[in-house]
């Protein structure tokens, strides 16, 4: 925990560093106070206490190849140096082949944006879409800004939905957060009038978001805004997430000048400007789960240090860019994935490759600790003194894919990960078990347990462990068997199933809203208890058997140390934690006090129950 008061210059800072202490939102003044500080140093810690919490030590990054498939566009903004319009001596259309031919086997987003021209046809956009699904299944297609959906209905008469849909069903995973620019209309009048503003943007949004595509925001900075048209940006941005939760990240993208003639061509924003609109958005948009530190416009450097701003994505590779280094971007046109690793290295952070997503793919560091990111951890991590350890947050069935992989050293493991790899595991006296009941790994039905049989239920992506336990009570208690599918990102209509499994902060917040048309609610735990009488251990303790005698006892001792302190005090990190998600503080307590963190007899006891009924059991095939 950050003990930073006694450290800020700018004493103005500390009721709004009190605030993010306590779980309260900014304001608009807030905002204004954060951006008039000459205290950058403290500014940046207080982003970087919030990036902690959210994502550990993690810097996402990903391999990506940008695609421009035309630079001709109908529209003339005043910011934009890539734009011409056709016949224009620089202009260029691409077909699909070339754009195939732009992209490798190993690249896993492909970004997708460029101008529009009056004659193209709507199957020329979606046979790109197909064309790269189809040709390259590991590439997901991030593609076309709330400008080009917008423009694809208009032109193309098709509902904003219908676009969409037609859209996902040939391989659109998520939307870039283009075209964002400034929701002021006093600078859409000025810079970009031809433009949809801010309300038919966040509304082409926020119908993705219901549709299962997550999307991206930007914010251009750096022209002619003023700092409370930026503030305002964000507000808007974090009402829009309260309502749908679908936005992944957030970039704030720095205006480069070109030959736009609205600053003269040399005049970047300053880095100090960069830095502090990064720590500001972490700090503002306290919903988002991202920030990115978009190098291609920030500068390497610049983004390397917006990484202790704040900022814990550093996009990816990008492959080939255009709009920003048509407009005069100092930064190179791409990275290799080296490099990327080494930028993030080098401040101090977990490089980790993703997906679309933002699923961990791979992990590039030494001396990981998995951590799972949900309020029941809480007393292990609350006071975990680093030294020289990394935390990673990471759902508990990512968390077992890549310790197979040997990325992750030690960490709270699904019961079942530490089950399928005891050989190279090594338990460490603590684990994650109920007493009676737990909480938070629940089945939501529309069926009782009993009219389960050959009903189809939907399985929440995160769960290695309570899937299991799931599988184990249907079919040795009530002896039914139902089919399980996996609720992949994307899936956000859960209607057809006759059951849902949510585990974690989720099921959490669904206890207490309900989930609509699944009248009953099950506690897993409780129904194991109340057949076998014992608690039920979900998550372990363990780490690599492999790993030094020196880290073993180290992490040994930072455990030990950190559980006693939050065994002494109930912890102020699970109070915010039990905030966000709706809990009070006395139910939060409850709650933990439900579980039992040391790995004792009866817990080593009730692990072997359910590992036998589990062999006994056919393997778990989910799709
Ligand atoms: O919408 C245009 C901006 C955006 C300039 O979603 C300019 O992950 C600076 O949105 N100076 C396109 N910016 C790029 C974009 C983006 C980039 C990286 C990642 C993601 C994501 C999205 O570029 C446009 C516009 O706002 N832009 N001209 C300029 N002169």
């Amino acid at each position: 925990m950050l003990n930073m008061n006694q450290n800020f210059r700018d004493k103005n800072l500390l009721p709004i560093f009190q605030k993010l202490q306590s779980g309260e939102r900014l304001s608009l003044e807030d905002g204004l106070t954060l951006y008039n500080t000459n205290d950058i140093i403290s500014l940046g810690k207080m982003a970087n206490y919030v990036q902690q919490r959210k994502s550990g030590d993690a810097v996402y990054f990903v391999l990506n190849q940008k695609i421009e498939h035309t630079n001709i566009c109908v529209l003339s903004c005043k910011f934009c140096d890539f734009a011409v319009k056709k016949g224009d001596a620089n202009a260029y259309e691409m077909t699909t082949e070339e754009i195939l031919s732009k992209i490798t086997p190993e690249i896993t987003e492909v970004h997708i944006t460029g101008g529009m021209p009056a004659d193209w046809k709507w199957e020329r956009y979606v046979d790109i879409v197909r064309s790269i699904h189809e040709k390259f299944p590991n590439a997901d297609a991030k593609a076309y800004t709330a400008v080009e959906i917008d423009f694809f209905h208009k032109k193309f008469k098709i509902s904003i939905e219908e676009v969409l849909r037609q859209l996902k069903a040939v391989g659109l995973r998520t939307m870039p957060g283009g075209g964002a620019e400034i929701f002021s209309e006093r600078v859409r009048r000025l810079l970009f009038n031809q433009k949809i503003g801010g309300n038919v943007w966040l509304n082409i949004h926020k119908t993705a978001h219901k549709m299962g595509i997550p999307t991206n925001a930007t914010m251009l900075y750096g022209h002619i805004e003023t700092i409370e048209e930026r503030l305002i940006h964000m507000l808007k941005l974090r009402e829009a997430q309260d309502e749908t939760g679908g936005f992944l990240t957030f970039i704030p993208l720095a205006f480069q000048p070109g030959d736009t003639g609205i600053k003269p061509s040399n005049q970047f924003t300053s880095a100090i400007d960069d830095l502090k609109t990064i720590a500001i958005s972490r700090l503002m948009l306290d919903n988002f789960p991202h920030i990115k530190a978009y190098w291609v416009m920030l500068t390497e450097e610049v983004a390397s240090v917006a990484l202790n701003f704040g900022a814990d994505d550093m996009d990816g590779t990008v492959g080939h860019e255009r709009i920003a280094h048509d407009a005069g971007a100092i930064s190179p046109m791409q990275l290799t994935k080296e490099h990327i690793i080494k930028i993030i290295k080098d401040a101090g952070k977990i490089p980790v490759e993703r997906d679309v997503y933002y699923n961990p793919l791979n992990v590039y560091a030494d001396h990981v600790v998995g951590k799972i990111p949900y309020l029941n951890s809480i007393p292990f991590y609350a006071h975990f003194e680093k030294r020289q350890f990394r935390i990673l947050p990471v759902a508990p069935r990512r968390m077992g894919v890549l310790s197979e992989k040997g990325q992750i050293d030690a960490g709270l493991f699904s019961l079942m990960d530490y089950f399928k790899q005891d050989e190279n595991l090594e338990l460490m006296g603590w684990c994650l078990a109920s007493r009676d009941q737990v909480k938070s790994v629940t089945l939501f039905s529309k069926e009782g347990w009993g009219d389960l049989n050959g009903k189809k239920i939907g399985i929440t992506d995160d769960t290695a462990t309570s899937v299991h336990l799931l599988r184990v009570l249907l079919e040795k208690k009530y002896n039914v068997h139902a089919q399980f599918e996996r609720l992949h990102a994307g899936v956000n209509d859960v209607s057809a199933y006759d059951a849902v499994l949510l585990i974690g902060d989720e099921a959490m917040k669904r206890n207490k809203s309900g989930l609509h048309g699944f009248e009953l609610v099950y506690d897993l735990a409780k129904e194991w208890y109340d057949w076998k009488k014992m608690p039920f251990v979900f998550a372990v303790w363990a780490m690599k058997k492999s790993l030094d005698e020196s880290l073993k006892n180290a992490l040994k001792e930072i455990i030990t140390h950190s559980l006693e302190k939050s065994e002494i005090d109930f912890v102020a990190d699970a109070r915010l934690h039990g905030n966000e998600i709706g809990w009070s503080e006395e139910e939060t307590r409850q709650y933990l006090e439900g579980f039992n963190f040391h790995l004792g007899e009866r817990e080593m006891e009730a692990m072997m129950e359910f590992r036998s009924l589990v062999l006994d059991i056919e393997t778990v095939t989910v799709r």
